[in-house]
């Protein structure tokens, strides 16, 4: 495999120890969140060519268990931030569906009232405060909520999600900085998939820095983390939340998967030559979803039956919600520019 990764420490796989401690009915929820994340990204995918979607896309198939993971760590009034990929985030931590699609299909009802689109989902009864598609443009936020946390006392922890790109802006540095020096209850998440569009890690950042020891050395409590494993996630956000619950300040999680689809839009781009079709095949052996439901399969905590009433379930949920998205109102055109700020 001709291999642009220098350090993975994903794609350990599943087994048996790790599910040790775990209720199963918690169990099969990680795994039925994961699924239903991507079977909306597959049915999104699958009809993004009809171009009623108006609004671009960015899949996040291949890196469920780091969404599901660390937003079944988090209690609902905790918040978090998100950057342009957002669909796995917003829906794991609880994100209303039929509002997501509609603000894909760009409709009134949509959750940003149809200006925002896929890249500025929020939903505030769940905790998703907000998203941006400027790299890294969340995490000063972010920061700015944990410290109106802190300072009111409400012992949230505000959680930040952003791409391996992310730490290649200035502003992320700074607020990193800011909020170890105030000792804020703030959790970055960086989804390391090895990637920004069509250029690796290899090209952007020198041999033999890795991310997380570079926020080591901001003072940070940091863990490098296969993404790829949701207990593995689950396990290590759970702590990384207690710690910053108990004033233990910012807790920086480099959590490793790889990004199967194209960077945006629908589709595979593995014939677009920025990374080798190996590379990607190698990476499909540790699904994220497939790997834990064989797990739990082999453990017995789940049967055919069981399986099919979780993909009929999801089924009718996403028909549903496409149906709610697509008969819905269109935004009224004199609303077009009630946002828009003009000097
Ligand atoms: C400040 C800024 N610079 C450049 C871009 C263009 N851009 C959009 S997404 C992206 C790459 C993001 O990669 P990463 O943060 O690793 O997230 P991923 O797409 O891999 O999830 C870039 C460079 C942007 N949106 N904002």
């Amino acid at each position: 495999m001709s291999a642009p990764v220098r350090y993975s420490y994903a794609g350990t796989g599943y087994s048996p120890g790790d599910l040790s401690g775990y209720a199963p009915e918690f169990l099969l929820r990680l795994y039925r969140e994961m699924l239903r994340i991507r079977r909306i990204e597959e049915r999104i995918e699958a009809r993004y060519h009809e171009d009623q979607m108006k609004s671009p896309i960015h899949l996040v198939i291949g890196q469920e268990a780091i969404s599901v993971g660390a937003c079944s760590a988090l209690a609902r009034e905790d918040a978090i931030y998100l950057s342009h990929r957002t669909h796995g985030n917003y829906l794991a931590k609880g994100g209303d569906l039929k509002a997501m699609m509609s603000e894909l299909y760009c409709r009134k009802n949509g959750c940003a009232g149809s200006v925002g689109g896929s890249m500025h989902l929020f939903d505030v009864d769940a905790g998703v405060a907000g998203s941006s598609a400027i790299v890294a443009g969340s995490v000063p936020i972010a920061v700015g909520h944990a410290l109106a946390a802190q300072q009111r006392g409400t012992g949230q922890v505000v959680g930040v999600f952003f791409g391996d790109a992310g730490v290649e802006e200035g502003v992320f540095w700074e607020s990193l900085n800011f909020a170890v020096l105030h000792q804020l209850p703030v959790l970055f998440f960086c989804e390391n998939n090895f990637y920004s569009v069509c250029s690796p890690l290899t090209v952007r950042q020198p041999e033999g820095v890795e991310i997380h020891r570079k926020a080591t050395a901001f003072g940070a409590n940091t863990m490098l983390v296969d993404g790829t494993n949701v207990l593995r996630v689950h396990g290590a956000v759970r702590s990384a939340v207690a710690a910053a619950r108990a004033g233990r300040g910012p807790q920086f999680l480099e959590l490793q998967a790889y990004r199967w689809r194209g960077h945006g839009g629908a589709g595979d781009d593995s014939k677009s030559g920025y990374r080798s079709t190996d590379e990607a095949a190698q990476w499909r052996q540790y699904c994220p979803v497939a790997g834990f439901g064989d797990l739990l399969r082999a453990q017995g905590l789940l049967d055919p039956d069981l399986h099919e009433n979780m993909e009929s379930g999801i089924a009718a949920e996403i028909d549903a919600a496409f149906e709610h998205a697509i008969n819905s109102p269109d935004p009224d055109p004199e609303e077009i520019t009630r946002f828009v700020y003009s000097p």
